[in-house]
């Protein structure tokens, strides 16, 4: 016999959708059973994550996202993740103000997740969250986090399609992206175009792109691409060759007026069918899947571990700090107690 609260959800109930968010939020007593008998009505939503520097624009790229995408859904859902920047100066309500025109649709779910007690990992709530929405009916799911840090970078982990937004003159050229964030791109947008130095931007992001397709060519042959990095580039150069890997297009954008969304929608779309079409984008999901199972895994391991342990994790913590005991010995004393 299902939980209501699920029967609710799958029949597209949004108050029912916004009770199993608070649940999940705040971990209380049986959201995992929800989550479970939510789960075999998963699987059909594209899963969109929208991530870049601090105020580069990503809310408003995602709402413009969300206007053409709900045209062709009959539901779509935003996961804010810590929308409160000291850059723009504005919380939750910025972003609320930004997308204040879906609001009133019913169509449109709006959550913002907190990076800070965020329980049990941020990048597991959020895929929490994805999966209720994904199990409302939700067409796409986007999800907007910042690319800093590697709790927010894990976050794309429960994309299936990743953008990058980058924005001239914020400091935020290539030497500022590259650590982690071009990995987990598949799509670039070069964000404020209307501004100075998007064209350098462009041309600095294609050079990369294309020096990270030479090497990677020269590494490793094609089929391992998928397994090492987030996904295999095209093997430079072969005309006639099947060419079935993935380089990242990049699309200018001005976030504030629209333009060239309607071209970063269609290299979005172009992502998500090399995703489903191809092997190599099969591999990709696959790979993304295990590095997911694993980290839920190191979560759930870690808090199980710790719980039982106890006591003697404080003791052995002052042993450490009154000298009697080294802290690698006493993690293997503590894991030991495991092994009996
Ligand atoms: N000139 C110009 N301004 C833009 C453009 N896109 C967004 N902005 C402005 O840039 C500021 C930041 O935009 P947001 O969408 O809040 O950026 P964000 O990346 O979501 O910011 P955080 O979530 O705080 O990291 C806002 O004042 C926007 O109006 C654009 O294409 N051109
Ligand atoms: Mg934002």
């Amino acid at each position: 016999v299902s939980h209501p609260l699920v029967s609710r959800v799958l029949s597209g109930d949004t108050r029912a959708v916004a009770r199993v968010c608070r649940a999940v939020d705040d971990r209380l007593p049986g959201y995992r059973d929800l989550l479970r008998e939510l789960h075999p009505h998963t699987g059909r939503a594209w899963i969109l994550g929208v991530t870049g520097s601090p105020g580069a624009g990503k809310s408003t790229l995602t709402d413009q996202l969300l206007g053409h995408l709900r045209a062709s859904h009959e539901r779509v859902a935003v996961i804010a993740v810590d929308p409160t920047s000291p850059f723009s100066g504005g919380a939750v309500l910025g972003d609320r103000i930004r997308m204040q025109r879906h609001f009133e649709d019913p169509g449109v779910f709006i959550r913002s997740v907190a990076t800070r007690g965020a329980l049990g990992g941020l990048s597991r709530s959020v895929s929490d969250l994805a999966r209720v929405f994904d199990a409302w009916g939700a067409g796409v799911v986007l999800i907007e986090t910042v690319g800093v840090g590697q709790d927010e970078l894990d976050v794309t982990r429960a994309a299936h399609t990743t953008l990058v937004v980058v924005a001239p003159g914020l400091g935020d050229d290539v030497q500022a992206i590259k650590a982690g964030i071009l990995e987990v791109a598949d799509v670039f947008a070069v964000n404020k175009a209307d501004r100075p130095g998007a064209e350098a931007a462009v041309r600095d992001l294609e050079n990369m792109l294309a020096l990270g397709a030479l090497s990677l060519a020269q590494v490793s042959p094609p089929a391992s691409h998928a397994v090492s990095g987030r996904h295999a580039r095209r093997p430079g150069g072969g005309g006639a060759e099947p060419r079935e890997g993935w380089t990242p297009p990049v699309q200018k954008t001005v976030g504030t007026t629209g333009e060239g969304v309607v071209q970063l929608v269609e290299s979005l779309e172009a992502h998500r069918v090399w995703v489903e079409s191809t092997e190599m984008g099969q591999d990709v999901r696959r790979s993304r899947a295990h590095a997911q199972l694993v980290a839920m895994l190191k979560d759930a391991v870690t808090e199980s571990m710790l719980s039982r342990l106890g006591d003697p994790i404080r003791e052995m913590a002052d042993r450490v700090e009154a000298r009697q005991e080294d802290p690698y010995t006493a993690c293997e004393r503590l894991i030991e107690r495991f092994r009996t």
